[in-house]
């Protein structure tokens, strides 16, 4: 990676360093297994790439405590692992096994993890902006210190809900973060083709709220950017707009091709690819021993090698949990059959 990686910022400490290349080699080697089992018909689950997300996703479990919120969408393995979640927890539930997160039965487009604060992920996109609009209400109404942060995609941006949950708010100064994986494709559409302004920021801008843009393949420049969208929401001071620039390096789920996506466009992306592009600065520039960077490929590659297995050696969930974790007393609940049998009588 060129020197525009710092981007005028100032370098953060090693330990930092360290902590954000460990969780981004994590991020990318989890969803190369995951995507693989697809692939290899393995695994028979939606799963949905994260690759070119992995600086954006570890930038903000480096800026949120572990009491903050985070919601996500279907494209979610980064978000969760950066927030805290086990990769055991989630490629169980991405199996369907009783070790997920939701004991296999909420699946990887409905993961959630609330002893992490990661509250909810939904396959409807934008749906994901008002939940944590509410999130950041109820935490102000308690005078509670956390953040809400949200991510989804640029194509989210053009939901309707999206923008009712901008409004309230900037209306409301409340502590949420917005943060745009701008990765240039919605589903097979590319931002061009359905954005009259491609500037999504500008879209937040018009509801009187801060938003800036990042480059989000540059690792530190995205921690700094985070990091004072975070504090700023903290502070009382109102939600912040993140456009994180990045591109999606590869289909739109594991089971698509990515044929209609410009070699020429993909190819200089993939030149900047995020984590092997920041172990390069790392190793050049002389902030991190390469030793260390091999020993944290080494213990990432064996947490993943453990998830897998952990998963596949998960059983699935008993007959019984079906209505445990849906209603909050089940037996209140009447089947159609009940009712139907009592109006019969
Ligand atoms: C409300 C809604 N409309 C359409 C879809 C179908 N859909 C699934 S993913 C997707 C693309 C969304 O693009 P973007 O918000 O940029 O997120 P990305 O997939 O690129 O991360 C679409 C249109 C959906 N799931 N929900
Ligand atoms: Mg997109």
């Amino acid at each position: 990676m060129t020197s525009s990686l710092q981007s005028g910022r100032s370098i953060p400490s090693q330990d930092v360093l360290l902590r954000l290349y460990e969780t981004m080699a994590t991020i990318t080697t989890a969803e190369s297994e995951t995507v693989g089992a697809v692939r290899a018909g393995r695994l028979n689950a939606a799963v949905y790439p994260v690759r070119g997300l992995e600086a954006v996703c570890a930038a903000i479990g480096l800026a949120l405590e572990t009491t903050d919120y985070l919601v996500s969408t279907y494209r979610n393995l980064g978000d969760a692992i950066a927030k805290g979640t086990s990769v055991r927890e989630i490629v169980a539930e991405a199996y369907g096994r009783s070790g997920g997160t939701s004991k296999g039965k909420g699946g990887p487009m409905h993961l959630a993890d609330v002893r992490n604060g990661f509250m909810a992920t939904t396959g409807i996109v934008g749906g994901g902006v008002p939940i944590a609009v509410g999130l950041a209400l109820a935490a102000q109404l308690d005078a509670e210190e956390q953040v809400a942060v949200v991510t989804f995609g640029d194509g989210a941006t053009s939901i309707g809900a999206f923008h009712e949950a901008m409004n309230m708010a900037a209306l409301w100064d409340l502590p949420v973060v917005f943060v745009c994986q701008n990765n240039q494709w919605g589903e097979h559409t590319a931002l061009a083709e359905y954005a009259a302004n491609p500037v999504l920021a500008e879209r937040a801008r018009s509801y009187g709220m801060k938003a800036v843009q990042v480059d989000g393949f540059d690792p530190i420049a995205t921690v700094h950017t985070v990091q004072s969208a975070v504090d700023h929401a903290r502070s009382g001071a109102g939600p912040v707009f993140v456009e994180a620039l990045t591109y999606r390096l590869g289909p739109h789920s594991a089971a698509s091709d990515a044929g209609y996506m410009p070699k020429d466009q993909f190819d200089a992306a993939l030149r900047r690819d995020p984590t092997p592009s920041f172990r390069r600065w790392l190793a050049e520039h002389g902030e991190v021993d390469e030793s260390e960077l091999d020993r944290i490929d080494a213990a990432v590659k064996q947490v993943v090698a453990d998830a897998m297995e952990f998963a596949v050696n998960s059983p699935p969930p008993e007959r019984d949990e079906l209505y445990l974790d849906v209603f909050a007393d089940p037996t209140a609940i009447p089947s159609r059959s009940a009712v139907w049998r009592r109006n019969a009588r």
